[in-house]
């Protein structure tokens, strides 16, 4: 059985073979199959116009496939990986141990995966494998709209306003009390199964979607955990065109083809973790409880516990990865003793919705 560790716990050997095995998936063009899958099912799912289920979510995101659908899809990358070099495992990067210093993360180092990008270079990546210059990592998917080099602005965010100038604020990344909020969740999700605010349940908490407007327990503003880390890698800017027109800029972790960035699969590992270890959790605290899944069935399609996720077999479905042992990886606490749950607080209303500052993007 494999074993997925934490990014820490990994000695020299173990990080080269991992990017080595990346940048073959990346030269081969399987890499890029796997961003375009991404993108293609951030597009796919979406019932027509009056629909039942509104906002509705996509066939990954904003619903209650997230969590089963990106099993799913690291599973094949692992197993890609695997292909190429037998023995390696996705890591996991627990972001809340870098919460206090993220710039001092050992993820980015020059070995593993570089850093933020640099100003002068309009935010590319220069240091590390995936940098341009060392001519392992072109991005090919969604490369006309967001250029074809990773580029990343650590934990800010500016962009222009109509009046010509700059707006911009500064983001953190996910806390452990902010991994609490989601494991203090007793349910898997809930009626209307969507990304509002007012959706409770561990997928919207861990999706990011409930916001310090709609539960005070939230700390900080904007959106939260998964999604947060997503802006807090990729950053945004101000570009100006030829034209001299102003525009927004993002970093690659994103758009919907966040995968370009590879650290993307190091933080999708973790939040894969968190949901394991909040099923192990409720398996304990609550056996009758089971599949602690939502919804079973009368959800929006492609969500429900045996439906078919796109873009695979009628098999993948979110029953299908409920257990991730017997899919054949374990994670290197499954043996430790679950945290103990707090109770679960209910999100009031509000008016701010500003989770969704950035939500054409996630
Ligand atoms: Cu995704």
């Amino acid at each position: 059985m494999g074993v997925r560790k934490n990014v820490r716990s990994l000695n020299d050997g173990e990080r080269e073979a991992l990017v080595s095995a990346l940048i073959e998936l990346k030269r081969n063009g399987t890499y890029d199959r796997f961003v375009q899958d991404h993108v293609d099912a951030m597009a796919a799912g979406t019932p027509p116009a009056g629909a039942r289920f509104s906002p509705v979510p996509n066939a990954a995101h904003r619903g209650p496939a997230f969590l089963p659908w990106h099993r799913e899809y690291l599973l094949r990358l692992e197993r890609a990986l695997q292909a190429i070099t037998p023995d390696v495992s996705l890591p996991y990067w627990d972001w809340t141990q870098d919460a206090p210093d993220p710039m001092a993360s050992p993820v980015w180092s020059d070995g593993f995966m570089g850093g933020s990008g640099t100003e002068s270079e309009e935010w590319r990546v220069t240091d590390g494998p995936f940098a341009r210059d060392k001519g392992n990592w072109t991005l090919t998917v969604e490369a006309d709209q967001h250029g074809d080099a990773l580029r990343r602005r650590f934990g800010r965010l500016e962009w222009p306003l109509p009046d010509g100038t700059t707006e911009g604020s500064d983001w953190t990344l996910p806390t452990s009390e902010d991994v609490g909020l989601a494991m203090a969740e007793r349910h898997y999700d809930a009626y209307p199964y969507n990304d509002s605010t007012f959706t409770t349940g561990f997928r919207n908490r861990l999706e990011g979607w409930i916001p310090s407007t709609a539960d005070p327990m939230v700390k900080t503003s904007g959106v939260q955990l998964h999604n947060r880390v997503h802006v807090f890698v990729a950053g945004a800017w101000v570009e100006t065109a030829r034209d001299g027109t102003r525009r927004a800029a993002v970093g690659s972790m994103l758009p919907s083809s966040s995968p370009n960035d590879p650290v993307f699969f190091l933080h999708h590992c973790f939040v894969d973790k968190l949901w394991a270890d909040w099923q192990r959790a409720r398996a304990l605290a609550d056996p009758a409880g089971r599949p602690h899944y939502a919804p079973l069935s009368g959800g929006p399609f492609g969500h429900n516990l045996h439906d078919p996720m796109y873009p695979w077999r009628r098999d993948r479905t979110p029953y299908a990865v409920l257990d991730h042992k017997a899919l054949g990886y374990e994670y290197d606490t499954d043996n430790e003793q679950p945290a103990p749950l707090a109770l679960s607080i209910a999100p009031e209303a509000a008016p701010g919705d500003e989770a969704h500052l950035v939500s054409p993007y996630l």
